[in-house]
């Protein structure tokens, strides 16, 4: 077996290990963090449980920190509370960002790990088997329900030599991205292996786990070795550490190898993950911020190689460096060696340990900016900014950028020093609440707490315009924006729904509210990027009824179905361009047709019939047709 295979039979629950069809999964942690936490645990408490049934769930705070008025800070005191009323423990603000803190402080490898966060997969780089997903199923995981998920492909990705100096573990991603693109993972699990491997911390494999999320893969795994045993002893938990591995000869349904000697440092250019080149043929840009941080790019040994590179120099005077470290150990050790004093006088401006900036949570750029960005993701206006350019980089690529003012190869750089991993983490857990020590806890819920949609069972006639035509690779910062200012209202539907695809389209939501509803139609890979269950959530408000589109990404379909909108494929792709706004649609017999797999629909506007496939397993089309899954469990 694959390493893959290994952890999923042994958290079998349900279906068979075959790729394409349904299988079940136990799961022994959960992670939330609080922009999708606080619809997640309004949804556990809607399941009526009273403990938690996992080994172990943490509720993080690391998105909302920016309090620029109550909402946040009354988020922060629901999800604390109702954590600990359920047995979760609670990462306050200011602890780090979920998976950075998660990585240091809880992730086991051979375990399954269940994050309400796109970017859960970052523990794969421990060895877990991670995976992000709608705040709905992490709940029912907590819940103790089993993750239901398509049994995926696993592709072997072998990594041969070892990094040049000043090339990076981001180099090594954004080259996979570039082979596959963001749409290249969907329904894979991508595995690590080969010599190469053990050349690359866990921090470093966590970075390419991490991003590997931009593929759209259901998660990405390195082998847990002597490497892994001793960064779990440096962080104190060397009885976490289980040797993990694929058997010799295991089987893959593709193979890919990277030969890490050959790597350059590349760059993703706007505005996607995947326009990768290197970061000599985008040449000299004249570069206006520099962002170093977030969870792909935030760990002790980025933030060391970073304080490296600016020690003694001088961030160019029309540069602006922002630096988020991921974690409060990694900042607290950066304060004790002296590398935080190094950023500082170089004329960094130090973040919060936050998301910040990578959400948009401030720091956007002014207009026109050129932004180079540590982080994974530079969609369309997600820096808050819609015209700004956003490049994603390595820390090195972003340090030197920073102090030249252009964009710069690290490989015309002088070699940076070598950063030895600490054989010890500093550890100190004091921000981190667990719910042994709190008795009769009372959940206490602000004014921005708004009940969520609700859930009607799937009409035997399904009707309405065609609100709108989308591109391919519709992001879900494009479905549901997050910015400062959005942020906030994260539980509360009714007022995000006015910002619903305002990327795209920003009378969208008028029109939506005006017509009562109707259909959205979009092009490949419909809703990737983010785990947010608002694009499904506030769609439903806006009454859209089924979103038909040529392929989607796996969370947000996930989501879609989870919240009963019908996600339709195009049977033939080419039916995609005879649609067009305004048209009027039918689908009659919806709920029979449910149970078919192929959904046809009437263009009543052009007077034709078109197929679409929605192919769902039992369990998946009865809570299609009781409208959801939480209507489901009702029922
Ligand atoms: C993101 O990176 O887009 C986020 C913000 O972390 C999201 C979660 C969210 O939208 O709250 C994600 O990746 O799932
Ligand atoms: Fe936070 Fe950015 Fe990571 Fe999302 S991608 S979890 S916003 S740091």
């Amino acid at each position: 077996m694959n390493l893959t295979e290994k952890i999923i039979s042994a958290h079998l629950v349900s279906g068979k290990m075959k790729a394409g069809e349904e299988i079940s999964i136990h799961i022994d942690q959960t992670l939330t963090q609080d922009s999708t936490g606080t619809m997640a645990y309004l949804q556990f408490e809607s399941m009526g449980i009273d403990k938690v049934k996992t080994y172990k769930s943490v509720a993080y705070i690391d998105h909302n920190t920016l309090q620029s008025g109550f909402e946040n800070a009354d988020d922060h005191a629901y999800i604390q509370s109702v954590a600990l009323k359920h047995g979760i423990s609670v990462s306050k603000p200011g602890n780090g960002i979920c998976h950075q803190v998660h990585l240091e402080r809880f992730g086991v490898p051979g375990m399954t790990l269940l994050g309400s966060d796109s970017h859960t997969p970052t523990g794969g780089g421990i060895g877990m088997l991670a995976i992000g997903a709608g705040g709905l199923d992490v709940a029912v995981a907590m819940g103790g329900g089993a993750l239901y998920l398509t049994m995926p492909q696993v592709v072997k990705v072998e990594l041969r030599g070892s990094l040049r100096k000043n090339v990076s573990a981001k180099d090594v991603i954004l080259e996979v991205l570039r082979r596959l693109t963001v749409k290249g993972g969907v329904g894979k699990v991508i595995e690590y292996c080969g010599e190469g491997v053990k050349s690359l911390s866990v921090p470093e494999r966590a970075t390419i786990t991490n991003m590997g999320a931009e593929l759209g893969a259901t998660t990405s795994i390195f082998p847990s070795d002597n490497v892994t045993k001793a960064f779990l002893r440096a962080q104190g938990r060397e009885s976490d550490y289980v040797p993990m591995r694929a058997d010799p000869g295991a089987r893959y349904s593709d193979e890919i190898v990277v030969d890490l000697n050959e790597l350059v440092p590349l760059v993703a250019c706007p505005h996607s993950p995947d326009a990768v080149k290197s970061v000599r043929e985008a040449g000299k840009l004249k570069v206006d911020q520099v962002c170093i941080g977030s969870c792909t790019n935030s760990s002790y040994l980025d933030m060391m190689k970073v304080a490296s590179i600016l020690k003694g120099k001088r961030v160019h005077p029309e540069v602006s460096l922002t630096i988020s470290p991921g974690s409060r150990q990694v900042l607290t050790m950066l304060a004790e060696n002296g590398a935080l004093a190094d950023m500082i006088s170089a004329g960094a401006r130090v973040l919060e340990c936050a998301c910040g900036p990578c959400i948009g949570m401030g720091q956007s750029p002014k207009n026109n900016a050129v932004s180079v960005r540590t982080f994974n993701r530079n969609f369309y206006a997600r820096s808050g900014t819609a015209t700004a350019s956003v490049y994603l980089a390595s820390p090195e690529t972003a340090a030197f950028t920073a102090i030249n003012g252009y964009l710069t190869d690290p490989l015309d750089c002088p070699p940076i020093d070598d950063i030895k991993m600490p054989k010890q983490f500093l550890i100190n857990d004091n921000l981190i609440l667990n719910p042994a020590d709190f008795s009769e806890v009372e959940v206490v819920r602000g004014p921005n707490i708004q009940p969520f949609p609700q859930h009607k069972a799937l009409a035997d006639t399904v009707s309405g315009e065609v609100l709108i035509t989308l591109e391919d690779n519709i992001t879900t910062d494009h479905i549901m924006p997050s910015n400062s200012k959005l942020l906030p209202y994260r539980s509360n539907i009714p007022y995000l729904s006015d910002y619903c695809l305002q990327p795209s389209d920003p009378t969208f939501a008028g029109r939506a509210k005006e017509k009562n509803g109707g259909f959205i139609v979009a092009g490949a890979n419909y809703g990737q990027g983010s785990s947010r269950e608002h694009a499904a959530l506030v769609p439903l408000f806006l009454g859209i009824k089924a979103v038909i589109a040529v392929s989607f990404a796996r969370i947000h379909r996930d989501n879609l179905i989870n919240n009963g909108i019908l996600p339709l494929e195009f049977t033939d792709a080419s039916d995609y361009a005879k649609l067009s706004q305004g048209d009027e649609l039918v689908i009659e017999d919806a709920r029979a047709q449910v149970a078919t797999g192929i959904v046809r629909v009437k263009n009543v506007t052009k007077d034709y019939t078109f197929e679409t496939r929605m192919p769902l397993s039992d369990r998946l089309q009865k809570i299609m047709l009781a409208g959801g899954v939480l209507a489901s469990l009702a029922d």
